[in-house]
């Protein structure tokens, strides 16, 4: 039974131990708080606190399978990005409603986040090997590229800009999350896979691979889904 302790020195076990703690934290406060928010917005917040009770449940599972196996819950970790990501995207469209934004908008973003996921996981999981693993990651790469340019310059920008100050604002922010926050998930992928980066192998130890995708992933989900949600939450106490 040893190995089911989280030892002072297994990082790893304790990035999935602390984004736990940190995800049910943020999902009590956001459902907490859709009580104390006007009408125009709850959906909004309701939404973080869906996001991030989502991410909740499944690291402490992945916690756990990562503590007995002291492997990747890859297949979990991708169900959790598949149910989280598309709800970012209803985040986008929701806040973009006001100025006019289309259903179309809404599904553009979620097939580019579904295709960005599943081809990722292909690359992760499926067919991880020099040749292959990096190829799915350019694929989903793209898809991502594609979604920062909806936010950056296309649908969500331009609805942007005719929406109200405070909306504009979020979307800039949002913005930076896409490109900056998400960016730290291709990081993880080259890290932890095989030929990630163009066939070549930055860890070529196969557990220290996995570990550190493990840490980089961790991070980028706590960065991502409870500063996406405190930027929505902000937004719904400034505007009116
Ligand atoms: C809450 C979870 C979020 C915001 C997850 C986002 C995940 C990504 C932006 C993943 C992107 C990837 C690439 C752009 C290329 C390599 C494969 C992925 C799936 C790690």
């Amino acid at each position: 039974m040893e190995h089911l302790k989280i030892a002072t020195d297994n990082y790893v076990a304790f990035t999935f131990f602390i984004g736990t703690m940190a995800m049910m934290g943020a999902a009590v406060f956001f459902f907490m708080e859709v009580g104390n928010t006007s009408a125009k917005w709850r959906t909004s917040v309701l939404i973080s606190g869906i996001i991030t009770f989502i991410a909740a449940v499944h690291y402490y599972y992945m916690r756990g399978y990562n503590l007995e196996t002291g492997e990747s819950p890859t297949f979990f970790r991708y169900v959790d990005w598949l149910l989280t990501v598309p709800l970012m995207c209803v985040e986008f469209y929701l806040i973009t409603q006001k100025a006019g934004a289309k259903s179309s908008l809404l599904w553009k973003l979620i097939a580019a986040s579904v295709v960005m996921l599943v081809t990722g996981y292909v690359g992760e999981a499926i067919y991880p090997t020099e040749t292959q693993s990096w190829v799915w990651g350019a694929i989903s790469g793209a898809a991502y590229f594609y979604i920062v340019y909806l936010v950056w310059y296309g649908d969500v920008a331009k609805l942007a800009a005719s929406s109200s100050t405070a909306v504009a604002s979020a979307v800039k922010t949002l913005g930076w999350f896409v490109l900056v926050g998400w960016a730290i998930y291709p990081l993880g992928y080259i890290l932890g896979t095989k030929g990630g980066l163009f066939g070549m192998q930055l860890v070529a130890d196969p557990a220290a691979a996995s570990h550190a995708m493990d840490i980089v992933y961790n991070i980028g989900d706590a960065v991502n889904k409870i500063g996406f949600g405190l930027v929505i939450y902000v937004l719904s106490r400034k505007a009116e």
